[in-house]
């Protein structure tokens, strides 16, 4: 019923007794960080300590997330489920299909690609209802997305330095107070950069999201953002801290001014830590649909993106954006290029609401 962290050991000079480990879910038996690390599952691993962990919360924070994916995708879903209403498996549904995909912001070659996906399918499966269509649809989209689903590694690199870029707004402070609280509660020491030193309200915005001990902030108002996250990292380093994470100011990848300086701060971040950033990882709306494939485009070229994390797929009708994505990634692969994972999805505002991505749960959520 729960999985739980593995702690690291107790630092000495503390003398802290043993911290409560994170219970995460009930599919996938490693903890969140272990995910996020990509420690393979154990046999042993969630069950060989009950006596010594200490649940602290129920375990149904996957379960929920369930719910709420399904509810957050559930507009983009609607339309292309009354596809498969019918009792008809003709001309007619794949051309409704079209459109409800192409309306869900799939884009054209994504949308082609899961028709003739979908076409073969059929046909092998030989499937006799729209229902079982349906169901193949489910598959189609899950085996496209899947090569996005890939965890976020802590802990190779100590720190690990990450950098989060996007547009205004896109939601990369609150996705970094979400994930500052899961590392630091697998009792993970995390320093944040505010490069956002632009807005007077967004340090403080890190400072409560991250309102905790094992938390510390670097920034300066109205500072240069190079050399704060500069300073970041290099005290990061000197003060043992795991993961450092640099928030920055947000742009428009039409203001080139603005997308220098985010070069700026990838390359001192470089200067302090040789091999660092470890991750750049570029948060997108979802509901910004087609337009969010641009902005992985342009925000790629200008900084080889090591990853993404797209909020708000909660209440928006364009939550076929994944699909667009993961075709252009499959497409980046194909001309030699690394694939670019969805490290986590957002649907909404509340610490729980951040998760990692499992396509087959978002292509279920969408259909069911
Ligand atoms: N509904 C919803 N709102 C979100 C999500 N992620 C962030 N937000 C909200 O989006 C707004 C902008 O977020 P912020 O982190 O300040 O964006 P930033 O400018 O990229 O740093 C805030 O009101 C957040 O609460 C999400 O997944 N769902
Ligand atoms: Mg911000």
């Amino acid at each position: 019923m729960f999985s739980f962290f593995k702690k690291k050991p107790p630092e000495t000079d503390t003398g802290a007794a043993p911290v409560p480990e994170v219970p995460i879910d009930d599919t996938d038996k490693r903890s969140w960080l272990d995910r996020l690390r990509g420690t393979p599952v154990t046999a042993e691993a969630p069950a060989a300590e009950p006596e010594t962990a200490t649940p602290i919360v129920e375990d149904q924070p996957r379960r929920g997330w369930m719910d709420k994916l399904r509810g957050g995708l559930r507009k983009t879903g609607a339309s292309i489920a009354q596809v498969f209403t019918g009792t008809q498996i003709d001309d007619a549904l794949y051309e409704e299909l079209e459109s409800a995909l192409l309306m869900a912001d799939a884009g054209v070659k994504a949308t082609a690609f899961l028709l003739d996906d979908l076409k073969r399918r059929v046909k092998q499966a030989k499937a006799a209802d729209p229902a079982a269509v349906k169901e193949l649809l489910a598959d189609a989209i899950a085996d496209l997305l899947a090569p996005l689903e890939r965890p976020l590694r802590v802990g190779e690199h100590v720190p690990t330095v990450i950098m989060v870029v996007g547009v205004n707004g896109a939601g990369k402070t609150t996705s970094i107070g979400k994930l500052t609280r899961h590392l630091a509660e697998a009792q993970q020491k995390v320093l944040l950069a505010a490069a956002d030193t632009f807005r007077a309200a967004a340090r403080e915005q890190l400072a409560v999201w991250a309102g905790r001990n094992r938390v510390e902030i670097v920034g300066q108002e109205g500072g240069d953002p190079a050399a704060v996250t500069f300073d970041a990292v290099v005290a990061g380093k000197a003060r043992g801290c795991d993961v450092v994470i640099a928030d920055t100011a947000g742009r428009l990848t039409t203001q080139l001014h603005l997308m220098d300086e985010l070069k700026k701060i990838r390359r001192v971040i470089a200067k302090a830590q040789e091999g660092a950033p470890h991750e750049v990882l570029l948060v997108v709306d979802g509901n910004t649909g087609q337009n969010a494939l641009a902005q992985v485009q342009s925000f790629d070229a200008a900084l080889q993106l090591t990853g993404l994390i797209i909020t708000k797929l909660d209440g928006t009708a364009k939550g076929g954006v994944l699909a667009a994505v993961a075709l252009w990634s499959r497409e980046r692969v194909a001309a030699g290029g690394a694939p670019l994972p969805v490290y986590f999805i957002g649907v909404g505002e509340q610490l729980e609401d951040l998760q990692t991505f499992s396509a087959r749960e978002f292509a279920q959520a969408l259909l069911t």
